[in-house]
């Protein structure tokens, strides 16, 4: 069967996009590679003490950093380099539930967005409406091992933090510290509305490769399905396809469709299964997909302190399972522990820079540590981390494409290139630190005192900066060859192909930012049903 829209990809993006056109009234069909997660969807991946229930490892937020020590994570993509969710939910499904609205400035002109896109509220309110933001996620109000929290709360207090309600006023985010999250994901909500229409499919383990395409005009998808003719999913007259694979998945279907850096191609071109799919060179559109990408770097300092309780940095959660009074409250109404993700507390700060343009500072503090480097003995059941991530207001930039294998991959680090990015994070470290001595007892053990803040992080390495927040390979904008996307999200010199995830943010936002995604494929959704010429 035709479709209206073929939608590439099951992550935030891909997922509110289907639920919006398919409220509209049109045949949508949901592509995603990768399998169910959560039990609504059929998923079955569950910790023993699961069992009996239809829980699995993606409904309890309490797994979270399971995800990250599990030695059987089918979740992630195997063929992208850096962490990148592939099943249902994509990102959305596997993430750390830190759930920020969108502020004014994260949709501001000059963060690069185009003109039609500043008045984000109604959208923005859209989106509050289908996944309001909680205080405490455990069902009876409390939140839990707060022990981080309060530690960290005494180390800002002095330095003119105050407690905010962050998804009250988005646009605080000076010196602020919050306690806030995601109650419900994209799956649990906008994903069941749209499996309740008779005009809505989604369509599991199978991947797109290329769109398949007429110089501008797209009439498919090229899959992997060996039950249809050719693998194709064909669109109806008018349809489009609206890629939503992912900052990585998107830029590489491009690539294997013929858009992009002729450089990307020409790999295309030499592999034996994607380079006969390719349209021929006459057809290619250079535009620059991989370029332009941000990603927060952060920075992880570990401290220690007598009241903090690191849980045992996480590691039995799911096996074999947390202590048996916190799988006992879960189980019996999903409070606890358990109802939360790892992080306990978030903070912001604005900082002047060298340059005169101030960026942002977000610190989030959790129980445990990812890593220890320290020259000091410690007691690891006493350990937190704050990790600092640099925010709005960067101007490092990077790339990313595929090598020869198809692997999608970083292919110029984006973080701290820029020196006032790199000396304001610097000095936005040195400012967490400096009221360490109003805090009794309190340690900081990476690094250790026989490592100065500066020399940390010039020898930091560059692939645990990393934040998973990968925006801008298929940037938005107003100019076809500066921006792979214009302001409808139609890429550029084709008739009916559109990008709807984080690809095409053209600056990170303040804080983590799934939130400004799934804001912004509200917004994309609306211009998409505007435009003529559609189905
Ligand atoms: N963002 C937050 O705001 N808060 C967080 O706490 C947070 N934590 C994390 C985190 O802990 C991890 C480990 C990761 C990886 C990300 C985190 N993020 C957080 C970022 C946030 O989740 C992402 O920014 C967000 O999910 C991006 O949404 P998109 O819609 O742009 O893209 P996804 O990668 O989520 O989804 C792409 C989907 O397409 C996947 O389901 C994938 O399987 C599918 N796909 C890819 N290629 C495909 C193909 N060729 N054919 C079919 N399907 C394909
Ligand atoms: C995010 O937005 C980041 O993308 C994640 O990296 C982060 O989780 C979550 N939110 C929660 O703050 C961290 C884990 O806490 C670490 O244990 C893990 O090593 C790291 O992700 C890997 O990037």
């Amino acid at each position: 069967t035709p479709y209206d829209y073929i939608i590439v990809g099951s992550g935030p993006g891909g997922i509110i996009t289907a639920d919006r056109l398919s409220q509209a009234g049109k045949s949508v069909l949901l592509v995603e590679r990768g399998g169910p997660s959560t039990g609504q969807t059929g998923g079955t991946y569950q910790a023993d003490w699961l069992k009996g229930t239809n829980l699995t490892k993606f409904d309890v937020p309490g797994l979270f950093e399971s995800m990250f020590t599990d030695p059987n994570d089918f979740w992630w993509c195997k063929d992208v380099t850096v962490f990148a969710g592939c099943l249902v939910g994509g990102g959305g499904s596997v993430n750390g539930a830190l759930y920020w609205l969108p502020s004014d400035n994260d949709f501001a002109l000059n963060t690069g967005w185009p003109s039609q896109w500043t008045n984000h509220q109604p959208y923005t309110a859209a989106l509050k409406a289908r996944l309001p933001p909680t205080d405490a996620p455990s069902t009876d109000g409390k939140r839990y091992l707060e022990q981080v929290s309060d530690v960290v709360t005494k180390l800002l207090t002095p330095q003119g933090y105050t407690s905010a309600t962050i998804n009250n006023s988005p646009n605080q985010k000076d010196h602020v510290y919050v306690h806030q999250w995601q109650t419900r994901w994209p799956v649990a909500t906008y994903l069941q509305t749209a499996l309740a229409r008779p005009n809505f499919k989604l369509k599991t383990f199978t991947t797109v490769m290329n769109v398949i395409r007429n110089g501008s005009t797209i009439t498919g998808v090229q899959t992997n399905d060996t039950t249809v003719p050719g693998g194709i999913y064909p669109l109806n007259p008018k349809g489009r396809v609206i890629l939503s694979a992912g900052s990585y998945g998107s830029a590489r279907i491009l690539f294997r469709s013929g858009i992009g850096p002729t450089d990307m191609i020409n790999l295309v071109k030499g592999d034996p299964i994607a380079g006969p799919l390719l349209p021929p060179q006459s057809q290619w559109i250079n535009l620059p997909v991989g370029f332009n990408v941000s990603d927060n770097p952060s920075i992880n300092l570990v401290f220690t302190h007598p009241s903090v309780n690191s849980y045992d940095n996480w590691a039995d959660v799911f096996t074999p399972g947390p202590p048996a009074a916190d799988s006992a409250q879960y189980l019996k109404n999903q409070s606890g522990i358990m109802a939360q993700a790892s992080p306990r507390i978030n903070f912001w700060s604005a900082l002047g820079a060298t340059d005169g343009v101030t960026r942002w500072m977000q610190g989030t503090a959790r129980p445990g540590a990812a890593s220890v480097t320290t020259s000091f003995p410690y007691n690891a059941t006493q350990m937190f981390t704050i990790t600092a991530y640099l925010s709005a207001g960067i101007k490092s930039r990077g790339r990313l494409g595929i090598n020869a294998a198809m692997n999608a991959m970083p292919l110029v680090n984006p973080w701290l290139v820029d020196p006032a990015d790199k000396s304001t994070l610097i000095q936005g470290l040195k400012n967490i630190v400096s009221t360490m001595s109003s805090v009794p007892g309190l340690t900081m053990i990476t690094p250790d005192n026989t490592t100065t803040i500066d020399a940390y992080v010039n020898s930091y390495d560059p692939a645990t900066m990393d934040s998973n927040h990968w925006v801008g390979s298929n940037i938005i904008g107003t100019v076809a060859g500066k921006a792979v996307v214009d302001p409808n999200t139609k890429v550029f010199n084709t008739d009916n192909l559109f990008v709807v995830d984080a690809s095409i943010v053209p600056s990170l936002p303040y804080g983590n930012p799934h939130g400004l995604i799934m804001s912004m494929a509200e917004q994309a959704s609306a211009k998409i049903l505007a435009l003529a010429g559609g189905p």
